[in-house]
Formats: structure tokens, sequence, C-alpha cells
């Protein structure tokens, strides 16, 4: 019968969910006029007819221009509040966000304001509705590792207080140019920190990018990894070791990765046997929210219900929820 009310019923965990891309033009507006801070849009609709993008660094540009209206605690936490909401109305039981502490930091916002708001949107949420988040701090791959090393000291102090969610590490921005290996040693210093490591890689990258962030940075997930294909040997790899790829298939088409969702390869990379989990990435940007990815595949690859069903399990399963959590939602 109604396939939003079937993808709205599926158990699921949004495993590639950036904050920062969850910021919806009237929230944007609202946090402006709040702050004082001046936007080079008139309307909320001349800003959302602004979103029609190129490529990745044509999303990032606004992506990052966005964020500037991001200032006190509350801001964070109506931000990440008003994703949480969205997420349960979703059906999303359990959502790992990234967040980019450098965005915000670099403009001097103190990363103990940035943890403070989207720590307590997530323990609300919890309390609330029920709805779980971990976080994960990503660097951005566009600045340096010295940078990278300088945002993880910053951070530490607060894993004290925030440690119950801030669990992973994660790497995004501009891959083109900024390889895995430029963030190998900062990466081994999070896994010994005992962190769990993804990163953005074949997305706009080479397949060689995938294969990098797996053997170099020692990741567990890779968000994206879509162009994994164009190398047989890495993609026998993620099949063989149930390697979780966070697929983000509006986004994909919003960034061009692709010129139409029906020739995206979720579904032949979830028929071949690879964990392939579906996202919404920066749902504000790119036009919907996980459900709506599901549905936007599932009409144009022809999923079947059980497939749809086998992606929300997978991305369950791709959690980082201890397995009795997990054990719940399967
Ligand atoms: C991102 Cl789609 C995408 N790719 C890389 N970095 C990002 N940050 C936010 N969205
Ligand atoms: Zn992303």
């Amino acid at each position: 019968a109604d396939l939003r009310a079937f993808v709205l019923g599926l158990p699921k965990a949004e495993l590639h969910l950036h904050i920062e891309g969850s910021l919806e033009p009237e929230l944007l507006f609202e946090l402006a006029r709040r702050n004082g801070i001046a936007l080079p849009y008139a309307t909320v609709e001349a800003l959302r007819a602004a979103y029609a993008f190129g490529d990745l660094q044509s999303f990032l540009d606004l992506y990052y221009a966005g964020a500037r209206v991001l200032i006190t605690e509350r801001d964070f936490y109506d931000m990440t509040m008003a994703y949480m909401r969205r997420a349960q109305a979703d059906g999303v039981a359990h959502a790992e966000i990234m967040f980019d502490p450098q965005t915000h930091t670099g403009r001097g916002v103190a990363i103990e304001t940035v943890f403070a708001g989207i720590a307590r949107a997530l323990r609300e949420a919890q309390a609330s509705t029920g709805v779980s988040g971990y976080l994960i701090l990503s660097f951005l791959r566009h600045l340096s590792e010295e940078q990278a090393f300088a945002t993880l000291a910053a951070a530490l102090p607060l894993r004290e207080q925030y440690g119950d969610l801030w669990i992973g590490i994660g790497l995004d921005s501009a891959e083109r140019g900024n390889p895995p290996e430029k963030f190998a040693r900062v990466f081994a210093h999070c896994k010994a920190l005992g962190f769990r490591l993804v990163a953005h890689a074949g997305e706009e990258g080479p397949a060689a990018y995938v294969r990098d962030a797996l053997d170099l940075l020692q990741v567990e997930r890779i968000d994206h990894g879509v162009r994994s294909e164009e190398d047989p040997a890495l993609l026998q790899r993620l099949v063989d070791a149930q390697i979780p790829l966070t697929v983000c298939p509006l986004s994909n088409l919003k960034l061009r990765v692709l010129r139409d969702l029906r020739d995206h390869n979720l579904a032949r990379l979830l028929r071949g046997g690879v964990m392939v989990t579906v996202n919404s990435d920066d749902p504000a940007y790119f036009g919907g929210y996980v459900a709506d990815n599901y549905i936007a595949c599932a009409q144009a690859l022809g999923l079947s219900r059980q497939e749809l069903a086998a992606l929300a399990r997978n991305s369950i399963e791709a959690s980082f929820l201890p397995w009795e959590q997990k054990e719940k939602l399967l």
C-alpha cells in the first residue's frame, strides 16, 4: 500500500548526517536576526533558490556561509533539536551525527559552546522522544593535519562531560586533493584514544581514497564510497569484510555525482552483497530527510519492500550502538 508509511515504520539509524547541514533556511533566517547578522539573501525563498549546486565545492561554499549564523549555545541547541524532531518523524531510532567544530572555532565560537548546545539537545531528545544520538567530531580535510590535532586537543577535555555522546571521529569537506594520507597520524592518535573512526571517501574522489581510508586511517565505515565500484578488488574487499558504506542518494544527485537517480549504484551494491545504508547527509540543502532518500531510491531503482527493510537493518547493524541495543532494534 503506502510506500511512505512502510518506510516510516522501519526502525532505522541515520549514520551520515552533518548537523550544520540540517539548518533549514527558516531557522537560518531566525538565527541571523537573533544574532544581528546580515545575510546576502532577502528572503527564505531567495536563499532556497540559491541551493543549486554544480559540485561538492559549490555546496560547501554555501554550507560554510550558512553556518556563520550559529553563535550561541542556544543556536546549536535549536538546530540540533529541530533535526532530532524531524528524525523522530521519519522513524529514526538512533542518529550518529557529525559536527564540524573547526567551522565554528575558526570564527571565534568556543568549542565548549558547540558541544554544550548540541549535547543538551541530544540528551533532551533522548529523554522526551526515545531517539538516541551519538556525536562524530569531523575534521575538515581542506585544513591541515596540524589544525586537526589542535582541534582534538581543544575537544579532549570535554570528553569527560560528553563521552557518552562523543564516540567517533570523522573526516569531511573537499575530498579531491586532500587524500586520507594527509590525516594518517591524527587518525592513529584518535584510534589509540578509543574513538570509532569514519571518513568521507569515494564521493568525488577516486576508489583509491576509499582503499587508503581503510588502510591508512583504519576507519570502520566509509561515508559515501559510491566510487568504490571503479575498483573490483576493493569492491570484493568491502563485501568480504562487510565494511559499511553510508550512501546519501539525494546528496549525490544534488552534487551531480550522477545525473539521474536511476543511474545510482545503490541497488547494484546492495544486490552485490555490500553493506550499504541510506542517509540524508545535509537534508536542508539536498531536499530530503532520510525517509525521502529511501522513497526516492525505491521509486528510481525499483527497490522491493524486502530490500528497503534490508537497508534499514543494515543501518542498525552498521551503527556504533552496543550489540544489546542493536538487538532490540533488529
Ligand atoms: C559534506 Cl556532502 C559532503 N561531502 C563532504 N563534506 C561535507 N560536509 C558536509 N557535507
Ligand atoms: Zn557527508
